[in-house]
């Protein structure tokens, strides 16, 4: 029986649970529908008293993207009615037309005036690097466009069957398989003085991210997040970067202590490396690291597209152990699994764990009495408070340096560029959500969706 097969057998015994879950979100989500339906206004074509036509098109922002309906108008008139559906602060702007709307909080409604639309205009989020994350869409004009809303149903209201219906069929798919696997463990070769060498190769490689959405994801050796690597205290460590991207990069060794010329970040420490060069970063390791590795170049592009990884050195499964000097109900004193959950939520990959969205995310299996060390990475550009429903965690390490006093946490906002390495040992039986809690990132009408998995505990 593959691990795929048993994780599922074991959410399978966990059903009771998830559907008590799934309760509460319905209940939930039903009261916030409710609200959203009669607010929504579909894209319509309406004549005004002079002949000439107005049409509304609805427009969506989340993070991060501008959803348009309809995405085609006819000649004319048009206003836009703006909705901000994301967690975050958005705008939208006609920059062609010099229109913008105000900075709208999340859940804020705004209607824009273009008057008169004769050709295709670029639409806009303008808060810094928004637009660059995804928030860009363009409104087309044709004389054949009807103005009507396309059927999209995230507009549509639902009735309470279906809305049951639609998040029972996403939780059922739950761990849904998807081509391609990121963080995998990386093995280094060993150079006759000691040296571990590894290689990686950027390159762009199409990624499922969920069942069907194919995406371009910028990789390190095919995968989303990069393979993991683990080293030593001590180790001579090489890693050899090809570049086989359509633009130029570097590789920036976050929270590890390299000397300068060895940082990564070009053009103070090294050249650029353009397509085809290939960069070879070396040096010992002298201190333990829960390391980030990952673009310094166009970063804010790169990154979120999928450039990043992580290298561990030192034995972080003893070391969180002996800082939690007893504190956890472990059985044995022993750490069996150690995890590394990467947070994204921008560029092409977009709101993720591992490079990954719900129902597409691994779930993690545990016996009773097991302890789990995860180092959750936030590699986005928001903060992401990580959510375990069981059990508690025993936060050990903040950017790889162990705490002086540990500190229990059900919930621990892990910001960008951070990562927070936490314990969990299993104490109850079942299937324990874990996802982000900002709602929106987790959450849709039609059920679960992007940074959620599950802690299955037997
Ligand atoms: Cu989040």
């Amino acid at each position: 029986m593959s691990e795929q097969q048993s994780k599922k057998n074991l959410l399978a015994s966990g059903n009771a649970m998830f559907s008590l879950m799934m309760l509460a979100v319905i209940a939930m989500v039903t009261a916030i529908g409710a609200i959203g339906v009669v607010s929504v206004a579909k894209g319509s074509t309406v004549s005004s008293s002079g002949g000439s036509s107005v049409t509304t098109v609805s427009v969506t922002l989340t993070e991060f993207a501008v959803t348009l309906s309809p995405t085609t108008v006819p000649p004319g008139k048009v206003v836009l009615n703006v909705h901000n559906a994301g967690a975050a602060e958005h705008n939208l702007a006609v920059p062609s037309l010099n229109k913008r709307t105000p900075n709208l909080p999340a859940g804020e409604h705004a209607l824009l005036e273009l008057g008169d639309v004769n050709s295709g205009i670029e639409l806009i989020c303008e808060i810094t690097g928004h637009k660059d994350s995804g928030m860009v869409a363009t409104l087309g004009v044709s004389e054949s466009a009807s103005g009507a809303a396309s059927t999209d149903s995230t507009m549509a209201p639902m009735t309470n069957e279906e809305m049951d219906k639609a998040m029972e069929a996403v939780a059922k798919q739950f761990p849904a398989k998807t081509t391609g696997l990121g963080a995998q463990e990386l093995e280094p070769t060993i150079e006759a003085d000691g040296t571990k060498v590894w290689n990686l190769t950027a390159k762009i490689v199409d990624w499922e991210v969920e069942p069907g959405k194919m995406v371009k994801g910028w990789s390190y050796n095919g995968q989303i997040p990069g393979p993991t690597m683990h080293a030593n205290v001590g180790d001579k460590i090489k890693l050899v970067l090809k570049n086989e991207l359509p633009e130029s990069t570097s590789l920036h060794l976050h929270g590890i202590r390299v000397p300068n010329s060895m940082d990564g970040v070009d053009p103070y420490t090294q050249k650029a490396i353009k397509p085809g060069e290939t960069f070879n970063y070396e040096w010992t390791a002298v201190e333990p690291a829960v390391g980030m590795y990952h673009s310094h170049h166009n970063a804010q592009v790169q990154i979120p597209n999928g450039l990043a990884g992580a290298l561990i050195i030192g034995d972080y499964k003893s070391m969180a152990m002996k800082a939690a000097a007893g504190k956890t109900k472990d059985k044995d004193g022993k750490v069996e699994q150690e995890v590394v959950m990467t947070l994204n939520d921008a560029g092409t990959i977009g709101l993720s764990l591992n490079g990954k969205s719900f129902p597409a995310t691994t779930p993690y299996a545990m016996k009773l009495g097991e302890t789990m060390l995860v180092h959750y990475y936030n590699e986005g550009l928001m903060s992401h408070p990580m959510h375990m429903h069981q059990p508690h965690g025993l936060v050990v390490a903040k950017d790889g340096k162990m705490l002086e006093s540990p500190f229990w946490s059900d919930t621990i906002n892990v910001a960008p560029g951070e990562r927070w390495s936490v314990l969990y040992t299993a104490q109850d039986k079942g299937v324990w959500a874990w996802h982000c809690h900002i709602l929106t990132h987790a959450e849709t009408s039609s059920g679960m969706k992007w940074m959620v998995t599950a802690l299955i505990v037997s």
